[in-house]
């Protein structure tokens, strides 16, 4: 079986050519404004506002803080029901701001947010549902909305993995009440760090603008008890460069895709968990799910076996956020509860992809997972 020389991980960032960046610095060290909202942050926030097609967007240092501070501006109080089977990052945005998460079993499929099980979790204490677009499968927004509406809650979504999807024909930063984006490096769409807010209400950019740099007014008071959450010039010029290889990569993604899809789709014991192309998917991951009996195989042995082969996967989301040691006493935690959750976890194994792996690379990940099954 084939072996690979160098390592091969489940991402590449997406790196832009560096006479795009120099030109880019150049402009930066010319007028000396580093950072602190200046032209490139403007001329990002106003492209993004443009290619992911909503009214508004705020950028941040990073998805977290991005998602701590929206949870701050919408005045949420007590309890929020969301996934357990997410990045840290989600739970940690809400811990930060004095929430309480209840914890909503997962869809097997989407691997989201289960919206039959939503209604028996709301208390008089719920004040909204925060749904995680886990690997760019998108939540059930039709159906969270329903729900919302009916007890008065507001919606955020954490599209960390969802950049540039459309579901329905919408804009997927256009659903609920507040959507986060994740421009990590690890993400197709990058600052090297980095996020973003879309939203509804247009009276939140104030104060959006102000939680992310202090709380400052433009009186020169103190209006809000804020952070240094602000994206610098730096970041900024990396995403407009980057901004400019999105479509390619897509493409060339789903090239990597079509070699997954048909070279593990048929195998018993493997599900594929990311199955949307086109205008619906984010390509920002390929995850599949290792069903131990029938494949004969556990997915741990999996990803250690690929380790001896060069190929280096990742368990998302493993260990499940219900599980940390400060979460694991809540009601909604208990693993009678998550069933879904808790089998999920011990099944996905997010495969590289990246639009750099060439296809014969794909293809050798394929025969070695092939090679596995007993
Ligand atoms: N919500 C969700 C659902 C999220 O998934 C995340 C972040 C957030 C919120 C928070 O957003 P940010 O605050 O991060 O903007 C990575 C990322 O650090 C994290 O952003 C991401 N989700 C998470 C799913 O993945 P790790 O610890 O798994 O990444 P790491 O360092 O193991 O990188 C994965 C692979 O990528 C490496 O094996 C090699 C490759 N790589 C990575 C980096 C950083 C490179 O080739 N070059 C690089 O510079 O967390």
């Amino acid at each position: 079986m084939y072996k690979f020389s160098e390592p091969i991980y489940i991402t590449r960032p997406l790196l832009p050519r560096l006479a795009g960046i120099h030109d880019q610095l150049f402009e930066i060290w010319e007028n000396k404004q580093v950072t602190n909202h200046g032209v490139k942050h403007a001329e990002l926030q106003r492209e993004l506002a443009a290619y992911l097609n909503v009214d508004q967007l705020v950028l941040f240092a990073n998805g977290t803080l991005a998602l701590l501070l929206g949870l701050k501006a919408l005045q949420l109080h007590g309890e929020v029901i969301t996934t357990p089977f997410t990045f840290p990052a989600t739970l940690q945005a809400l811990d930060w701001n004095g929430l309480t998460p209840v914890f909503c079993d997962i869809d097997p499929v989407t691997l989201n947010i289960d919206v039959s099980h939503i209604e028996s979790l709301i208390t008089d204490k719920t004040s909204a549902i925060l749904g995680v677009h886990v690997f760019g499968n998108p939540c059930n927004m039709t159906g969270i909305q329903q729900i919302a509406d009916k007890y008065n809650l507001k919606v955020i979504y954490d599209g960390a993995h969802a950049f540039g999807s459309y579901i329905d024909g919408k804009p997927i930063g256009s659903y609920g009440d507040m959507t986060m984006f994740s421009f990590h490096a690890t993400k197709l769409f990058h600052t090297i760090e980095g996020g973003a807010l879309t939203y509804k209400d247009k009276n939140l950019t104030q104060q959006l603008n102000q939680l992310k740099n202090f709380g400052l007014d433009d009186d020169g008071g103190v209006a809000l008890s804020g952070l240094n959450a602000k994206m610098n010039e730096i970041q900024a010029s990396v995403g407009l460069e980057v901004l400019k290889l999105i479509g390619d990569e897509r493409l060339k993604r789903d090239k990597v895709m079509d070699v997954y899809q048909h070279m593990l789709g048929e195998v018993e014991g493997i599900t594929i968990y990311t199955k949307l192309r086109g205008q619906e998917s984010s390509y920002q991951y390929f995850v599949i799910g290792i069903h131990e009996k029938k494949f004969g195989r556990s997915r741990d042995w999996v990803h250690e076996e690929l380790k001896t082969y060069n190929v280096f996967t990742k368990k998302y989301f493993y260990p499940l956020c219900s599980t940390f040691h400060w979460y694991n006493h809540l009601e909604s935690a208990q693993p009678d509860k998550l069933a879904q959750a808790h089998s999920v976890v011990e099944q996905a194994l997010a495969l590289p992809l990246y639009g750099d792996l060439d296809i014969q690379s794909a293809i050798h990940i394929c025969e070695i997972i092939r090679s596995f099954k007993k």
